[in-house]
């Protein structure tokens, strides 16, 4: 039977999942919650994730939450080799420091400033983070400094993590090639990749969203 994969195309997070799944080719059964209802506390999805966060899956009764713990499940579960996720020790721990990066520092940004402005209709003065977020980008600069992709010389899902998170603040706050040639290119080799139809369709939500939401809009 397919995952069951509790989503929102406007999450970065969710479309982390979305695009390692369609490396994978493997069919996740969808259901939407909308996070601008609060759908993600009706008692049936608290029951499911007491955190009340998606993307959550479900694999055959197997219950588990969080992006980062998800791709990681479904590569070592569906893939038929290591080569998004390696088994050499030392690459695995390159891999999984660019995971907990997005994790705490990148998904601090979606926190604190996407999804208040997207699902709370709160009014972010990026000014106010602009700072933080080039010296995030400045650190990826460095990141892609001697290779193509975020954990070396292969895609990997560290790159899967950052893509949507990355593409989705270069909405709020645009990545000039000028000052980020590393970082815009990544993002343009990202874009090249046959997975990444999964992250544009959110990502074309989301700015929909903010556009709407700077039109005064209540959701
Ligand atoms: N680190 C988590 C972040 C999950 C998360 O915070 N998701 C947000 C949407 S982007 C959410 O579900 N928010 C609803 C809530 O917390 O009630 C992951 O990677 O899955």
């Amino acid at each position: 039977m397919a995952p069951t994969l509790y989503m929102s195309e406007i999450s970065p997070s969710c479309r982390a999942v979305m695009m390692t799944a369609r490396i994978l080719g493997l069919t996740l059964k969808v259901k939407k919650i909308d996070l601008c209802k609060n759908e993600q506390l009706a008692p049936n999805f608290v029951k499911i994730n007491p955190q009340h966060t998606i993307p959550t899956l479900i694999d055959n009764g197997f219950v588990i939450w969080d992006s980062h713990a998800i791709i990681s499940f479904l590569i070592g579960k569906y893939g038929n080799d290591d080569e998004l996720y390696s088994k050499d020790i030392m690459e695995r721990a390159l891999i999984d420091q660019r995971l907990h990066f997005e994790s705490s520092v990148i998904n601090n940004f979606t926190r604190t400033i996407l999804n208040p402005m997207l699902y709370e209709n709160v009014k972010i003065d990026i000014e106010d983070h602009k700072e933080s977020i080039y010296k995030t980008y400045a650190l990826m600069e460095k990141f892609l400094r001697c290779f193509p992709w975020i954990a070396g010389k292969k895609l990997t899902i560290a790159d899967l993590s950052l893509i949507p998170a990355i593409t989705s603040l270069n909405v709020v706050l645009p990545i000039s090639k000028q000052d980020y040639p590393n970082l815009s290119n990544w993002i343009e080799r990202a874009e090249n990749l046959p997975c990444y139809v999964e992250n544009q369709n959110g990502l074309n939500q989301l700015r929909d969203l903010l556009q709407k939401r700077s039109c005064c809009c209540p959701c």
